[in-house]
């Protein structure tokens, strides 16, 4: 299996129904079915607002340290089995403040999970863009104590509506404290969003960032200064930014020279672990195992924390 970096990969989308289960009972949350295969059945979204509402609804049985001790560790020994040598975390602080989950317990199992992780990772904190740039204040300031603990910011949850200039001034405060940037960015929304994410967030990255390929001038853009897209080809099939993998514009990104990656996003909930979305491009689009190279090469050279591609990682 060919070695690889995942960027973009949600840690509270690796809760797989089993351990919703296991958690549920160890916490005593009542659940409205403790059958793993009912939880997944009720997997059926149509588009991002369906899928996180199911999303949010399953965080209910995180509730200590060692909880997300316990998911993150679960995801790092899956990525070992799927050739991942290096992982950059996502995770949603707020997802867990608003049910009165205090964020040293957060930081507490996820970054002692980090530590003796199978893959060497780092974390990057997500703001919940519909909660507002006010509160994404308030969470980076509340988080600054922890800034050892994570290498970077990001943005995510319900896209349209909730443009990258709103979160301006919250980016201007993670850059002076030296935290990388990436947003989500061209999932739903237009290249508008990119191009706000590139001008005024200042990103590094561009999360998904698909919808780019609407206007040129912005392609231009993202290859002329190798802005890295994390691209996750299941999750768009599964959230209906795209009608079938066959369909997705993956393949004319690599060949307009873009540094694209492939990730696995939620993959609990899109189908499949990282190494099953190349296999998925392998087997749907007919990707070569030229192009598969070249994306895991994207990976490494896109990973804000450079490990080597043999291992080593961080
Ligand atoms: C997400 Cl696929 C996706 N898009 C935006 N926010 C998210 N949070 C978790 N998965
Ligand atoms: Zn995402």
């Amino acid at each position: 299996m060919r070695p690889k970096a995942e960027l973009h990969l949600h840690i509270e989308g690796t809760l797989e129904p089993e351990l919703v289960v296991e958690l549920a009972r160890r916490n005593r949350v009542d659940l409205p079915s403790f059958d793993p295969e009912v939880i997944r059945a009720r997997y059926s979204f149509t588009d991002l607002r369906s899928f996180l509402d199911v999303y949010y609804e399953n965080l209910a049985v995180l509730r200590t340290e060692a909880d997300f001790y316990d998911l993150a560790t679960a995801y790092l020994r899956r990525a070992a089995g799927q050739g991942v040598r290096h992982a950059e975390i996502f995770f949603d602080p707020q997802a867990h403040l608003s049910r009165g989950v205090p964020l040293e317990v957060v930081f507490g199992g996820l970054s002692e999970a980090v530590r003796d992780g199978e893959v060497p990772a780092a974390l990057i904190l997500c703001f919940l863009r519909d909660r507002g740039a006010e509160e994404a204040e308030e969470v980076l300031r509340a988080a600054l104590p922890y800034r050892d603990l994570f290498i970077g910011v990001g943005l995510d949850s319900a896209e349209v509506g909730y443009p990258p200039s709103l979160f301006r001034r919250v980016f201007d405060i993670a850059a002076s404290e030296g935290l990388r940037r990436v947003a989500h960015a061209g999932e739903e929304g237009g290249p508008d969003y990119v191009w706000e994410a590139l001008d005024i967030l200042r990103v590094e990255r561009v999360d998904h960032g698909i919808r780019a390929m609407e206007d040129p001038r912005l392609v231009a853009r993202l290859r002329d200064e190798r802005i890295p897209l994390t691209v996750c080809p299941l999750s768009n099939v599964r959230l209906r930014a795209v009608p079938s993998l066959r369909d997705h514009i993956l393949p004319a990104m690599l060949d307009e020279g873009l540094v694209v990656t492939v990730n696995s996003d939620d993959p609990a909930y899109f189908g499949g672990y990282v190494e099953d979305n190349y296999e998925a491009l392998r087997r749907e689009l007919g990707m070569t195992e030229e192009q598969l190279d070249r994306i895991a090469r994207n990976s490494f050279e896109a990973a804000f924390v450079r490990g080597t591609e043999s291992g080593g990682g961080a």
